[in-house]
Order: C-alpha cells, then sequence, then structure tokens
C-alpha cells in the first residue's frame, strides 16, 4: 500500500522529503517495508481508568493518556464498551459556576508527536446507561476507534469512588 509505506519511510527519515526517502527505502530493502506496516500505527494509550460507581448511578467516566508517536494528527472518533448500552467523548465546560458536560463534535484531535489527557474535569470517556455497576479492582475494555490508528482496546482498571487518577490518588500519577 503507497501511504504505509510512505508513512513508514517517514517514520525512519525523518526531515528527508517524502518521495526521495521512499523511492531509496523501497531500492535497498524492500522486504522490511511489507513485513513492519504496523509501525504506521503510532497511537498508544496509557493509564486508563475509571471511577467506580455506585448501583443507582447509570452513568459513568473513563479516563486515558492518547499519545501519537507518528508525524501526522490523528483523531479519536468514537468509543464503545460491552458495560454500557452507549459511550459518548465529552467535554467539560463552566457555564454560570456550573460545570456542564458536552459531547465533543467531530471527536479528539491527537496532535502529530502529541498527547491528550483524558481525565476528571476535563475531556472524558462518558459511559451512558451502565449495565451493572463498575467495582473497584475491576478492568473495563473499551474499544476506542481512530481515524488512522484504526480500533484500539484499552482496559480500564476500575479506581475508587473520588479518584482523581490512575493509581487512585488526588493528584494524578506524576
Ligand atoms: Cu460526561
Amino acid at each position: 500500500m503507497p501511504t504505509i509505506v510512505c508513512r513508514a519511510a517517514r517514520a525512519v527519515h525523518r526531515g528527508v522529503a517524502p518521495v526521495l526517502a521512499v523511492a531509496a527505502f523501497s531500492a535497498a530493502i524492500p522486504t522490511p517495508i511489507a513485513a513492519e506496516p504496523h509501525r504506521a500505527v503510532s497511537i498508544t494509550v496509557s493509564d486508563a481508568w475509571a471511577r467506580e460507581t455506585t448501583p443507582a448511578q447509570k452513568v459513568g467516566g473513563g479516563f486515558m493518556t492518547i499519545d501519537n508517536a507518528g508525524d501526522r494528527p490523528d483523531r479519536l472518533l468514537s468509543a464503545t464498551a460491552g458495560v454500557a448500552d452507549k459511550v459518548e467523548l465529552h467535554t467539560v465546560s463552566m457555564d454560570g459556576g456550573v460545570m456542564r458536560m458536552r459531547p465533543v463534535a467531530g471527536g479528539i484531535a491527537i496532535p502529530a508527536h502529541g498527547k491528550v489527557d483524558l481525565r476528571p474535569g476535563s475531556l472524558h470517556i462518558m459511559f451512558i446507561g451502565l449495565k451493572a455497576p463498575l467495582r473497584r479492582g475491576e478492568s473495563v475494555p473499551v474499544t476506542l476507534r481512530f481515524a488512522r490508528a484504526g480500533t484500539i482496546t484499552a482496559r480500564l482498571a476500575v479506581q475508587p469512588i473520588g479518584a482523581m487518577g490512575p493509581d487512585g490518588g488526588h493528584h494524578g500519577h506524576h
């Protein structure tokens, strides 16, 4: 696939004009290019967690860090999870002193060579219509769909109610 070759080449030959890089790389060592198409997928998810919910609670929040090691921006378009009827990508804004959540139009942009933190009070994943409470110690699989990287499944570690970070602490893990 020409696009994959091009992206793999750029990752190896940063700063070299793309067309020249592809030509040189293909002529010299064609096999490694075909063997490593996954190098073009540069999204990694870390510190994925969710908050424990009470039995009465039908919504829950999911948080994580999404890194993009690639040379092109990517975009988290949507998410699904077996634990909830629906999963939305939300942002938070203050409206007259009231914290409000709303779906992010067009998904969440992940800049090239950058990262985005989904955390309480900011961007997050919203579980709507929980089928069962999220219990601490559990691991909740969530399927994330990216514009370039495709589908990635993250496992969110459930932390106690009131947790502010993936380790259950109140100041994150740094
Ligand atoms: Cu929300």
